[in-house]
């Protein structure tokens, strides 16, 4: 077992200091989701996942616990490599389906958080003794850099994470993923797909308040990352569809116009009264716009999973 870090304390401060000072000095002002994950933030996601609202991580286990050993055959990978693996509560049924098959040699879990990172791994060691655990503390990019060669590989990006990105950021994306890859090596990506717009909402703005919670933990880490001084607990989570972009937009609201100070980058924000800070984007999804986005970047759509109420979707494709 191995566990490398590209997340170095002094980098990780820089690169937040950069994307602070974009997102906050930009109009409308937005932060990056991916500086949610410190290790509260992560707990709060796994706490989403358990929520009514929050269908999405149910229905694609249901997805995986009835195609995996399909995938499995189907792909023959020795090397299973999971971008932002979080907890890997799914990815286990995967794994078990390889395992299975006799042809899972490794398991390269990566993700921002070191916290998640290491209790996955704890349970992973015990569980899979056999294979060769090789994890990676980076981001998305830094991993697919960094990606150990084998024979067959699949990459796989589960829990719709895909639809944090903006059609630009997808093509980016799913090129660089096919740049990591040799032809004939596989991708797998979960997809939320489009639905009620009420069901999508609420899915972001729980009855518990527990996304809200999530929402206002990217405060948190500017404060403690940055010493900055937002008063976190004044800020208002807010979720909203928009049916044109099919997705869901996530922001914090400002209560009150307020100056707020955030030393590590010497800058100064001013926000208005009810001005919004853009945290997230949750893209959802249809069969024909991920094919030809697939398709686009080099990769050729190879079978389209679903579940019983076609809530979610999960995409095998081939480099
Ligand atoms: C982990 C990015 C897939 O967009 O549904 C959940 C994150 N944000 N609730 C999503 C999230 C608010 C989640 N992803």
């Amino acid at each position: 077992m191995e566990l490398r870090d590209y997340r170095a304390e002094v980098d990780t401060t820089r690169e937040l200091v950069a994307d602070a000072r974009a997102g906050l000095t930009a109009s409308p002002k937005w932060l990056p989701p991916k500086w949610f994950y410190d290790a509260r933030g992560s707990d709060l996601f796994e706490r989403i996942t358990e929520l009514p609202e929050y269908y999405q991580t149910r229905a694609e286990y249901r997805i995986l616990e009835r195609y995996a050993p399909d995938i499995a055959e189907r792909t023959g990978v020795d090397s299973l490599v999971e971008l932002g693996s979080g907890s890997s509560s799914k990815t286990v049924l995967l794994l078990d389906a390889l395992r299975k098959n006799g042809t899972l040699e490794r398991f390269v879990p990566s993700d921002v958080s070191h916290a998640a990172l290491r209790g996955a791994l704890s349970r992973l060691s015990v569980d899979y003794p056999e294979v060769d655990l090789h994890a990676v503390v980076g981001d998305f990019e830094t991993t697919l850099e960094v990606l150990p060669r084998a024979n067959t590989r699949m990459i796989a990006l589960l829990g719709g994470t895909i639809g944090n990105m903006d059609p630009w950021q997808r093509d980016r994306f799913l090129r660089q993923v096919r740049g990591a890859l040799d032809g004939g090596e596989w991708l797998l990506l979960g997809t939320d797909l489009v639905k009620d717009p009420e069901r999508l909402r609420r899915a972001y703005d729980d009855g518990e308040g527990v996304t809200a919670e999530f929402n206002r933990n990217v405060l948190h880490v500017l404060n403690r990352g940055l010493g900055a001084d937002f008063p976190v607990e004044e800020f208002v989570h807010c979720a909203r569809y928009d049916g044109r972009r099919e997705r869901v937009e996530i922001s914090l609201r400002s209560p009150r116009a307020m100056r707020v100070w955030l030393d590590e980058a010497a800058l100064a924000v001013e926000l208005s009264a009810g001005e919004e800070i853009e945290t997230e984007i949750s893209a959802k999804f249809r069969y024909s716009g991920v094919r030809t986005e697939l398709h686009e970047a080099g990769f050729e759509l190879i079978d389209w999973y679903t579940d019983r109420d076609r809530d979610f979707a999960v995409a095998l494709a081939r480099a």
